[in-house]
């Protein structure tokens, strides 16, 4: 697998550009085929993605690292395969008696970048485990039923003035706001303290205007920054607030997918508005495929397939699992328009990074065995393709050169633990 930089620009334009400012947008449980860049039969309306995918480099075959949440997380901000952590299946949730996933010892992608003068901040989603250290006095997390309009989703609330111990702030962010995982999303945290209950359809925009005011007070400053944007959307609870409900004509989870585009385009914007665009990579993805909570067969019936044909859906080894929207601009450094079938994935953005700097990436063993995935494929001994992971079952798919699926089961019987290796599984895009 052939590092990200290589596909994006040449050394020579690279010599030439500044240290820029990196945003990188991720939504939560997107699908494929929901933008219009994407798939041109989608009924939604995504200028956001799209406007990035035009001024820049739309890639059609990325991969996030895992079919679910926290560890397609865990191998963005890491660079190394989630399989490495102790989560062997699942997600996290707060409370964790082990604290956060990621080990002190493992470097991360904000560590690395503020080793190289980079101010940074995380706004929406952690998904990586921290404690809540309760006020005196209260009990823990209160169960919240939120019935109609969120269709009886079942939320938690820390007290506010909860203290967040081995969160964002204790893994290379300067700066924290937003919040656990969906069940705790209106929890809002600032830095290392849970300040207000925010209502759940108004987070995309509180997550926008958070985002904005970093890049506005970013901007006065000379060194760049590094906002990392987790939207929790368009995840459950799908709850688009009245302004957008209607507007896509295909229900709910349609309205819920224009009003996280429009944190794209607001943040475009406003690089315009700061006049700092042009040196200003952006990254859009998501973190995993549609997720069944969508109601696919109702948006079928409409006429749109949120994964596109892809064989299916968030948690699936299946292509619609984990093959996601990714485009990425740097103006003058990569041309407008260009399309690349190359295969990435998300953990490429720590060796990304390093390339952009002209950095050295810190030896893996003396930094937790950090492997990033383009020396993994130079060892030729975890698949020359991205693996992605199938955490309920303990399956470790990976394509090979022939494009097929090969699936890697760990499967454990009494104490014993098996290897087995299912191969050839046919077709894996577009199946039936
Ligand atoms: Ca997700």
């Amino acid at each position: 697998m052939k590092p990200l930089l290589i596909l994006i620009a040449s050394a020579a334009t690279l010599l030439a550009a500044e240290k820029p400012n990196i945003i990188f947008i991720m939504t939560d449980d997107q699908g494929y085929g929901d933008a219009s860049s994407y798939n041109p039969e989608s009924k939604i309306s995504t200028p956001g993605i799209d406007r990035i995918a035009r001024e820049g480099l739309r890639f059609t075959d990325a991969h996030s690292g895992s079919a679910v949440c926290t560890p397609t997380r865990y191998g963005l901000l890491t660079g190394r395969y989630s399989w490495r952590s102790r989560l062997q299946s699942g997600v996290m949730v707060t409370g964790d008696k082990k604290g956060c996933l990621i080990d002190s010892s493992v470097l991360t992608v904000p560590e690395f970048l503020k080793q190289h003068g980079y101010q940074t901040a995380i706004v929406g989603k952690w998904h990586l485990g921290y404690h809540y250290e309760f006020p005196e006095g209260e009990k823990g997390l209160r169960n919240i039923s939120t019935k109609k309009p969120y269709g009886n989703f079942k939320a938690l609330a820390a007290p506010i003035g909860s203290k967040i111990i081995d969160g964002p702030a204790e893994h290379g962010f300067d700066e924290f706001h937003g919040f656990h995982h969906a069940r705790e999303m209106h929890s809002w945290a600032v830095n290392d303290t849970v300040t207000e209950t925010i209502p759940l359809d108004q987070v995309i925009t509180r997550c926008t205007d958070e985002s904005i005011r970093f890049i506005e007070e970013q901007s006065k400053i000379p060194e760049p920054f590094f906002l990392y944007l987790a939207l929790g959307s368009p995840h459950t609870p799908i709850v688009p607030s009245d302004e957008w409900v209607g507007k896509s004509g295909i229900g709910t989870y349609g309205d819920f997918v224009m009003e996280t585009d429009h944190a794209t385009v607001r943040i475009l914007e406003a690089l315009d508005r700061l006049k700092i665009a042009d040196n200003t990579l952006i990254f859009f993805t998501t973190d995993n495929g549609c997720s069944p909570q969508a109601k696919i067969p109702e948006l079928l019936k409409k006429g749109h397939d949120p994964n596109y044909s892809l064989r299916g859906m968030k948690s699936d080894a299946w292509d619609g699992g984990h093959r996601v929207p990714y485009v990425v601009r740097w103006p003058g450094v990569i041309e407008p328009g260009r399309v690349s079938d190359e295969v990435i994935c998300h953990n490429n953005l720590m060796a990304t990074c390093a390339e952009i700097l002209g950095a050295k990436l810190p030896d893996d063993r003396r930094r937790g065995q950090l492997l990033h995935p383009s020396r993994a494929a130079r060892r030729g001994d975890e698949g020359t393709n991205p693996p992605f992971r199938h955490p309920p079952l303990h399956l470790r798919p990976f394509r090979d050169p022939q494009g097929r699926l090969e699936i890697h089961r760990r499967q454990r019987i009494g104490r014993m633990v098996e290897r087995r290796r299912r191969q050839s599984v046919p077709a894996l895009q577009h199946g039936g």
